[in-house]
């Protein structure tokens, strides 16, 4: 056989390439951000597939549209709000995130945490009958008509139907997540040569979880290819809140402090 098997290509590659990463640190990296992502996703995969069957009737749907637009954007920024302290919890326990500088840790969570939970809604998406779980139950597109931004939630729901396509299972969704965070090229960080490093182990080790899993590299690429359809999304999303905060200022200010720092 002239070429070894992929698994083994990828342990000499990994050999040689670096030596302060081996497979060890590589499988205690993964081992670190896996649980870090199960002790913090909020729900349990059990718990949503317990769920499932819970979804909002059309007459409470019909409640939630006929609702103001201030009252429901109030809503969702709770929401939001809430899972972003899962997201800094994630965060936190990522070995190494901690010994950045909190000037680093503030612009890569500002920069990521919706991107985090853009990985995240997919565990949290029915794509059998297109329904996201919102507050206790699973909701259709529509029920978010009063927000008055269906190319948003079109947008969101388009996104978490693409990317259950690819079926991650918890451990990839844990070192996606973790690499997107780690970001080295976001905008005011002091010492992105440290956040590089971080990622690149964390890179590595999904890698190296990828070729284990099969699919290997076009797993990996296919991942890579929702990256744009992300920064999109979040893009629109500021775009919304800063029209929202231009009709409804007062509304605006009241929302969650830490919604307002992060999108602000
Ligand atoms: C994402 C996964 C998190 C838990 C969670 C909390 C809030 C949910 C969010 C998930 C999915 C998207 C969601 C959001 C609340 C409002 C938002 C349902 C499930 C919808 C799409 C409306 C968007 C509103 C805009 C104003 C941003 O672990």
């Amino acid at each position: 056989q002239l070429l070894p098997e992929p698994s083994l290509l990828t342990h000499t590659l990994l050999g040689a390439l670096s030596d302060d990463c081996s497979l060890l640190d590589i499988e205690r990296v993964n081992q670190n951000v896996v649980k870090s992502h199960l002790e913090t996703c909020q729900y349990s995969t059990e718990e949503l597939k317990r769920l499932t069957w819970n979804v909002y009737t059309p007459e409470e749907t019909q409640s939630f549209q006929l609702k103001s637009a201030e009252w429901m954007w109030q809503q969702c920024a709770m929401h939001i709000t809430n899972a972003i302290q899962y997201v800094v919890e994630f965060a936190k326990r990522i070995s190494g995130f901690m010994d950045l500088c909190q000037n680093d840790q503030i612009i890569l969570l500002k920069a990521g945490c919706l991107e985090v939970l853009l990985i995240r809604m997919c565990r949290a998406y029915n794509s059998t009958n297109n329904t996201m779980f919102f507050d206790g139950k699973f909701a259709s597109p529509q029920l978010f008509k009063a927000l008055g931004c269906d190319d948003l939630v079109n947008a969101i729901f388009e996104f978490a139907k693409s990317l259950c396509r690819l079926q991650l299972s918890d451990e990839e969704m844990a070192l996606f997540s973790a690499a997107i965070l780690l970001s080295p090229d976001r905008l005011w960080l002091t010492e992105s040569q440290q956040v590089q490093k971080l990622q690149e182990k964390v890179y590595l080790a999904l890698q190296h979880s990828l070729h284990m899993g099969g699919g290997g590299q076009e797993k990996l690429d296919k991942m890579a290819s929702k990256l744009p359809q992300m920064k999109s999304i979040c893009n629109l999303h500021i775009d919304k809140l800063e029209f929202f905060r231009l009709v409804h200022p007062e509304t605006a200010y009241s929302f969650p402090p830490l919604y307002r720092e992060v999108f602000g």
